[in-house]
């Protein structure tokens, strides 16, 4: 009898001591996502669609008169959009159902601006529906804009616009299956046509729209959304304060429930918010949000869309890229094979992860109860439920990562266990190289995910060191890669004293160029600096990855005679010189009180057989003043001059590229570009480049 006792007690505190050897997870810190955030920041990029009446006047926002009867698109197709978002490896598509001309994408019982009345399928259309059918066929999750203002509502301002606007929320939500995110755009009252009344309405934007109670109507209706909202109570998103495609650096999930928010909140999140609020980075894949044909050239590059990828996706953000949809009710062409190739170049920087091959090579200074299960491999299993983490209280620790052999890599991935609360405060990447730790990069912030780019590195052995966080950190991946360069045609700029730059894109390619006409190879000669050019000449130029050993497509330019001694006549302001320091995205603009005809005259500083002449209008898409129409004059002596041509630039506004006019050959010293018109109708009059061609 007594020794069973004595076995059992025995056994039990065998079983106890087990079970207090077994470290307890650790407990969340600070806010935590809730299951629709978490869902949400897993999708990590999707798309906004903007198409509403703007498509068809080339406006940016509408007034809220435009004709119904002008939405009648030849080629809508929203399967169309659907394919292309989801070969380019999005996860879903929000579409302005709504924006803040009123114009209803889907035939609303509560008012008559809407695809009902519009000659497209005679009525009968809904393009809402398309959106959802079509994201449902290629498995997207599908949100919504409905934008709070609305120019073209009588109501707009008064309390009975609240009670249609949630009219048009419920039908939105309730007849288009499940939607994922809700978006309310902060612009918000203003001049509108109103009914008829075009007048001006202020509403006070935190008050007026109630948004406590829509916010329980919304919920009520789609328990699983997100609402994205910048102009009310906090929502369960927010904006970073910036179109431009980035958020901070520093980027915290985190603001306070109540109080202003800032723009450094915006942007940088807030340390010790109370509440969780990721950010999503919203811009567009062309310079404007809806389609303006003018912008068919201006279609974010490669280049332009990884940065936006490393500045958002990279920095703790989610990245919604936006598509304007083109007249004819598709995406354009030139938008679909950028989205293509900024897949492709995100699919082959990620291709290979370096650390998956060394599981059982990494190794922590710390491990949470030295158990198993939350040792260094969890953070290189590719398990996202499993994470590395410390004992409590150690808030500063380091992780190695052993390749058993020299290796290069450029960039370092690292994710946090949000579940548990956003913990890293500041944090470094070491390599070893021959026999010693040096720094490669350093961050703040983690969160969901965090992306580090450096010059590539040869190492055996890399050490990623938390610094400081705010409680035991909980790393739940680690990526290193091998990110291919990006390849494409360098740009090449001579400025007015004659020296030449050649930039690469990727600044660790190599750049070869040719003076001759010949394409260049790796044999051709090597860039190593800007370097002084005299004369005309011909320049061809490439950038090369000398370990792939695959070149970009060639960059070439024919520079005309050197503008080192041009001066401009009749003007004080030295910014003139933007016009001819070769950099097609600087640009001067005359003065506001100048009204057409404008000249702008400049000093050759002496004869010389000029021929022709090319102009580059500035590409600021608010403030062009693109010239259209001219007349350009020569003279000897600045006092007769000659009109060698005249004439217009033919559908710049479209095509704001370089614009080439000849005529027959003058021995001269003085120019006059004379501007008529301009694309505006106004006097605006602005200049990126203006160059001669000489024989
Ligand atoms: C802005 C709007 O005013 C733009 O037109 C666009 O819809 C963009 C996404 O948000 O605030």
């Amino acid at each position: 009898m007594v020794k069973k006792r004595f076995y059992g007690l025995l056994v039990s505190s065998l079983l106890m001591g087990a079970s207090y050897a077994q470290p307890q997870a650790p407990k969340s810190f600070g806010p935590v996502p809730t299951a629709n955030q978490l869902r949400w920041q897993e999708m990590e990029y999707y798309a906004f669609v903007h198409y509403s009446l703007n498509t068809y006047t080339d406006q940016s926002w509408g007034y809220g008169n435009e004709d119904v009867k002008l939405f009648n698109p030849e080629k809508l197709d929203c399967r169309q959009w659907a394919r292309i978002c989801k070969q380019a490896g999005m996860k879903g598509i929000i579409i302005t159902a709504k924006h803040h001309c009123g114009f209803c994408l889907w035939p609303s019982k509560y008012t008559e601006y809407s695809v009902k009345n519009a000659p497209w399928k005679n009525g009968k259309g809904d393009v809402v529906r398309e959106m959802a059918n079509a994201c449902k066929e290629y498995g997207l999750k599908l949100g919504i804009y409905l934008s709070p203002w609305d120019r073209n509502h009588p109501d707009y301002g008064k309390p009975e616009y609240i009670t249609y606007f949630r009219n048009q929320l419920t039908e939105l939500l309730t007849n288009y299956g499940p939607i994922f995110e809700i978006w309310f755009d902060g612009a918000n009252g203003g001049t509108g046509y109103y009914g008829g009344a075009n007048e001006d309405r202020k509403i006070d934007r935190t008050t007026y729209y109630d948004w406590s109670n829509t916010y329980k109507l919304i919920r009520k209706l789609q328990p699983n959304i997100v609402i994205w909202n910048d102009g009310g109570d906090r929502g369960d998103l927010r904006w970073v304060g910036t179109e431009a495609g980035l958020v901070g650096e520093t980027n915290w999930s985190l603001l306070n429930a109540k109080g202003e928010v800032s723009w450094n909140m915006l942007h940088y999140g807030l340390d010790n918010g109370d509440s969780w609020v990721p950010a999503e980075v919203n811009t567009s894949i062309r310079p404007e949000w809806f389609y303006h044909p003018a912008e068919n050239t201006r279609v974010k590059t490669v280049p332009q869309l990884m940065e936006t990828y490393y500045n958002s996706i990279g920095r703790n953000g989610s990245l919604l890229l936006n598509f304007p949809i083109d007249t004819k009710g598709l995406i354009h062409e030139n938008d679909e094979k950028a989205a293509l190739a900024f897949a492709s170049a995100v699919k082959n920087a990620f291709a290979v992860n370096l650390v998956a091959n060394v599981i059982a090579k990494t190794k922590a200074s710390n491990v949470r109860g030295n158990a198993k299960e939350f040792d260094a491999a969890r953070a290189t299993d590719g398990n996202k439920n499993s994470y590395w983490t410390t004992d409590e209280n150690v808030t500063k620790a380091s992780l190695i990562i052993d390749f058993g052999k020299p290796t290069t890599f450029n960039c370092f991935l690292a994710q946090e266990y949000i579940r548990l609360g956003q913990r890293v405060r500041s944090f470094t990447v070491e390599a070893f190289v021959d026999g010693n730790w040096k720094e490669v990069a350093k961050g703040t912030t983690i969160g969901y995910k965090r992306i580090l780019r450096f010059s590539s590195v040869k190492a055996t052995k890399v050490r990623f060191n938390i610094n400081d966080s705010k409680a035991c950190p909980v790393i739940s991946n680690i990526g290193i890669y091998n990110a291919p360069q990006i390849l494409a045609a360098p740009s090449i700029i001579r400025n007015q004293s004659g020296e030449m730059k050649i930039i690469p894109v990727d600044a660790e390619s190599v750049v070869y160029y040719t003076l001759d006409g010949s394409i260049p190879t790796p044999k051709s000669k090597k860039y190593s600096g800007p370097f002084q050019t005299q004369g005309k000449l011909k320049i061809k130029a490439m950038a090369y990855d000398r370990a792939s050993r695959k070149s970009s497509p060639v960059a070439h330019e024919k520079f005309d005679i050197p503008r080192k001694d041009w001066k401009f006549i009749g003007l004080e302001d030295e910014k003139v010189y933007a016009i001819v320091d070769g950099n097609p995205s600087t640009a001067w603009h005359q003065a506001s009180d100048k009204k057409m005809p404008v000249d702008l005259v400049i000093d050759l500083g002496r004869e010389e057989n000029v021929c022709g002449f090319r102009y580059l209008p500035d590409s600021d898409m608010w403030n062009p003043g693109i010239i259209t129409n001219y007349q350009f004059y020569v003279s000897a002596d600045k006092n007769e001059w000659k009109l060698v041509s005249q004439g217009e630039f033919s559908n710049i506004k479209n095509n704001p590229l370089w614009q080439t006019k000849k005529f027959a050959t003058e021995k001269v010293r003085y120019i006059k570009l004379r501007a008529l018109n301009n694309t505006q109708g106004n006097d605006n009059t602005g200049y990126a480049e203006v160059d001669l061609i000489t024989n």
